[in-house]
């Protein structure tokens, strides 16, 4: 198949252009506009028979119908993707998740290529830290911040397309992804490049908001099987049973990282900060038969340590400036 991958140079996107090399035979042609999260070395290694990079922003909609055209499948990926951004700056959000996925999905319907899009448990809003039920694909969409509200708008735009036009699309709703090439303004990265740079890591409030991590090459597998074999029309959620509070997951990188467990600064928590998040993706893994590969978090995050240690020169000149932006606002 041919696969145009919108946002291909951002962290998921990235990693599922590294799967699709690795374990299959499509050709892939990446759109991204390099925002300061793209970064177009995220696909070095990938074979150059076999992936295109086309630099533009998927609301132009002659160049997305174009590409749409010599397409089989379109992978919608791009988008403003971190919450503490949208608080302070929610324009970018509107423009790039509504506008360009609206735009994707009218290159979708008059060119009649494949759709599936990504999105974020984020549209389901957040969950009492005990309450039994998990999000599943029948919840109730509630999101709180701008970048939530663009994504759960995305959401929408693709159902009605789906219904009115008869696009033939697929929807995702995956939760939190940590891995190589997550950018450092992200909390996992954040952490572990304060460390390696002896800077303190930064935990918002009391650190009890949970969120339910999925090593990115899972959600990279989980993306493939619904295009393999999911139903159009249809909406997966794709999550990994990895629940864990923000306070484990800091003191897991310390400890990993040869630290106290305990060195790191309580700061100004993020407002109308979301308490939890939890997939349940029993219609993923039974009717399609996916399961998740990285089981072992503690294993999948030594590994992700070792990747910004070992890589240092991709992340170093952005370090800067991510963290007087935080510092700015007391985080
Ligand atoms: P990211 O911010 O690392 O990458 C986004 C990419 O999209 C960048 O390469 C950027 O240049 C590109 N982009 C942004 N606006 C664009 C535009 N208008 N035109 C073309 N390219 C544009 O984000 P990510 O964490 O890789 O997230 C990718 C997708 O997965 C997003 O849709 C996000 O909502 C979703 N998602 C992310 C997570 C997570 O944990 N990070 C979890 C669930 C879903
Ligand atoms: O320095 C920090 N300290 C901290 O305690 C940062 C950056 C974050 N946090 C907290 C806030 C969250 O509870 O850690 C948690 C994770 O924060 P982020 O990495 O910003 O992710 P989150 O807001 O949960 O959203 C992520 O998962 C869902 C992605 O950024 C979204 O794109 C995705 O939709």
């Amino acid at each position: 198949m041919r696969l145009l991958v919108t946002g291909g140079a951002g962290f998921i996107g990235a990693n599922f252009c590294h799967h699709l090399a690795r374990t299959t035979d499509h050709t892939i042609t990446v759109v991204d506009k390099l925002t300061y999260a793209g970064n177009r070395a995220n696909l070095e290694g990938i074979d150059a028979q076999r992936l295109t990079f086309v630099e533009a922003d998927v609301t132009d909609a002659p160049t997305v119908t174009r590409l749409a055209e010599a397409s089989d499948v379109i992978v919608h990926f791009a988008a403003e993707s971190h919450n503490d951004n949208s608080l302070r700056e929610p324009r970018p959000f509107v423009d790039s998740n509504l506008l360009g996925t609206f735009t994707l999905l009218e290159a979708a319907r008059h060119t009649g290529t494949r759709l599936h899009h990504i999105s974020t448990d984020e549209v389901y809003g957040d969950l009492e830290l005990d309450d039994p039920q998990r999000f599943t694909e029948e919840t109730a969409y509630n999101p709180s911040s701008p970048y939530s509200a663009t994504k759960a708008g995305s959401d929408m735009l693709v159902r009605a397309w789906v219904r009115s036009f008869g696009v033939q699309a697929t929807i995702s709703n995956c939760s939190n992804n940590y891995g190589p090439y997550q950018h450092i303004e992200k909390f996992i990265p954040r952490q572990i490049t304060n460390i390696l740079i002896g800077r303190r890591p930064k935990l918002y409030g009391a650190g009890l908001n949970v969120r339910d991590w999925i090593h990115t090459e899972d959600h990279s597998s989980a993306v493939l099987a619904i295009l393999e074999r999911g139903r159009i029309g249809e909406t997966y959620l794709i999550g990994a049973d990895g629940e864990k509070t923000n306070l484990e997951v800091m003191r897991a990188i310390l400890s990993l990282m040869g630290q106290d467990p305990d060195a790191f600064d309580h700061v100004t928590d993020r407002p109308g900060h979301d308490l939890r998040y939890a997939i349940d993706a029993t219609k993923l893994r039974e009717e399609l038969g996916w399961v998740p590969a990285f089981r072992d978090f503690e294993a999948g995050l030594a590994a992700t340590i070792d990747w910004y240690r070992d890589h240092e020169s991709w992340w170093r000149e952005a370090k800067e400036a991510t963290e007087a932006a935080y510092a700015r606002r007391g985080q």
